[in-house]
């Protein structure tokens, strides 16, 4: 299964590597071929090159729309070299056969991410580069396709360590790479295509990914588990900087995603802090001081906090950190770290530091998968906000406004709680949080004993959700969830209304002398 390699045909945009490849295989007795600004590249150092041009005798034309494409290529490229068919083709048509495919396409990604406009993008859409590419990877039988500066060097090597020729193994695992390339590429073209048409969510197609990192393992250690990213740039887990710690796993990078969007919620608000396990907040607080929030949002639940992932939502500063390293943390993400705090970390060899440019953007649109057997569901992203004259007052006792405040912030947080959400809220931080429960009034429940639960380690008289207001991520169908919230101190109550029995559950708030407001939109998260 050994192919000897005698012809070649580059065409590369990214011309990188360029010269060393084309020396090395004119030393090995190859015959390059070649399109425009390669073959120049070529020949101006004194490599022996032809003009795919006169191979084809047909100038390239159309601004170049059109070098490539021509059955003395894709011919060249296809015919199967043990078939005697193909073989006499080539024979009554003069066409040479091309063993190697060195192609990189128009930087199509790059021109986009730039801004270009709709024009100038299109024109960076290669139609040449992708067809070779695809019909060489087809016949790897015969043919070897480099798509990547990266393969240079391993193509040399497959050479010498060959006597010149390129084995069946090496040419399959390039064409495989091939096609990854060429699926990615249109995906490109076509999510661009989606972003600037407006297309709508469901319309679009799975975008393929860049590989980033490959994992131990997954959730559990016998599941194998990847990331991948989707080329966007915005501050986040994929694009942060990490400054020390071995590398995220499966879980950490779940729970810092998870923890980073929460603290993002905050942005341009005073210090904030969330503490983050299993996916779900544990300790959500603001505070004068990045510090302070850190402590508060500890004290909602230091048990659970223990083993977290801490997001801030400003740089993390020398005594927040003093602060953090004084309980087993896994990750700490912030949108940068000032040397006092690096310093501190340094000595923690465990603990991973991520750095961000900045913070997510909470009201960015976005789409949101999940795969179930046979297909994926797509969604748009939650990132519904309501404004402070969108809540309505339904009770007959009114809000006040640091109730109203507590309860913007706990519903801030119950939108990033998994269903059924119950997050209770004190002086800008969470008291209480009943997450997951299939049943909403044991969230509500379990919220409430954890808080029970805490003042007591802290040696408080009265639970931490006395004088608290509770937010609810959907609404409360029966009065009961409503009552326990009230049991537990609950003063007032932020959830969105809209239940057949309304009534009931506002008589009940009314009875309790409870305030509550609607919101009118839910925030399920499952
Ligand atoms: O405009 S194209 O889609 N038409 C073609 O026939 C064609 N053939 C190769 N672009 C085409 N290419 C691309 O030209 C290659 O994929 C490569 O990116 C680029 C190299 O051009 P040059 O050698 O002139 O710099």
């Amino acid at each position: 299964d050994l192919v000897p390699l005698k012809r070649a045909l580059i065409s590369v945009s990214d011309k990188t590597g360029l010269l060393d490849l084309g020396r090395a295989l004119a030393d090995r007795g190859v015959e390059i071929l070649s399109t425009g600004g390669s073959a120049k590249a070529l020949r101006d150092a004194g490599i022996a090159v032809r003009d795919v041009a006169e191979v084809t005798g047909f100038p390239e034309m159309m601004d170049g729309r059109v070098k490539t494409l021509h059955p003395m290529v894709h011919g060249g490229l296809l015919a199967l070299r043990d078939n005697p068919d193909h073989v006499k083709a080539m024979e009554d048509h003069g066409i040479g056969g091309i063993d190697l495919l060195v192609v990189n396409l128009y930087p199509f990604e790059a021109t986009v991410a730039r801004g270009a406009d709709w024009d100038e993008a299109i024109e960076n859409i290669d139609i040449g580069g992708p067809a070779m590419i695809r019909a060489a990877a087809k016949n790897h039988g015969f043919v070897t396709t480099v798509v990547d500066v990266e393969d240079y060097a391993a193509l040399l090597v497959e050479l010498d360590e060959n006597g010149g020729q390129t084995s069946a193994a090496f040419r399959r695992t390039l064409s495989q790479r091939a096609y990854a390339r060429t699926a990615a590429y249109d995906a490109a073209v076509s999510s661009w295509m989606a972003d600037t048409t407006g297309e709508a969510a469901p319309r679009r197609r799975a975008v393929a990914g860049s590989l980033k990192q490959t994992m131990r393992y997954g959730e559990n250690p016998h599941q194998a588990a990847a990331f991948y990213t989707d080329g966007s740039d915005a501050p986040g887990v994929a694009t942060a900087t990490q400054h020390q710690g071995k590398e995220l796993s499966y879980n950490n990078i779940n729970d810092t995603d998870a923890a980073f969007e929460l603290v993002s919620e905050f942005a341009g608000e005073d210090p904030a802090c969330v503490i983050v396990k299993h996916a779900n907040p544990c300790g959500v607080a603001r505070g004068e001081t990045l510090a302070e929030a850190y402590a508060r949002a500890y004290d909602c639940d230091r048990v659970s906090a223990f083993g977290g992932i801490v997001a801030l939502n400003r740089p993390l500063d020398g005594a927040t950190a003093e602060a953090i390293a004084q309980i087993f943390t896994e990750v700490v993400i912030a949108p940068g770290a000032d040397d006092d705090a690096r310093a501190v970390f340094a000595a923690k060899k465990n603990l991973r530091l991520l750095t961000t440019d900045g913070l997510a953007d909470a009201r960015a649109g976005g789409r949101v998968w999940r795969q179930v057997s046979g297909g994926y569901l797509v969604q748009d992203k939650d990132v519904g906000q309501i404004a402070p004259d969108q809540l309505r007052v339904v009770t007959k006792v009114q809000p006040t406004d640091a109730q109203l405040n507590d309860l913007r912030f706990a519903w801030t947080v119950a939108k990033h709680v998994k269903s059924n959400a119950i997050v209770y809220v004190k002086d800008g931080a969470t008291v209480g949080v009943g997450a997951g429960q299939m049943s909403r009034v044991d969230s509500t429940r379990i919220a409430a004993r954890k808080a029970q639960d805490m003042a007591e380690a802290l040696g408080l008289s009265a639970p931490l959700t006395q004088g608290s207001v509770v937010a609810s991520d959907a609404f409360f169908p029966f009065p009961d969830g409503l009552l326990a919230a009230a049991e537990a101190g609950a003063t007032a109550v932020i959830q969105p209304g809209g239940s057949m029995r309304d009534d009931a559950v506002i008589a009940a708030a009314d009875e309790a002398g409870l305030a509550m407001v609607f919101t009118g939109m839910r925030h399920f998260r499952h």
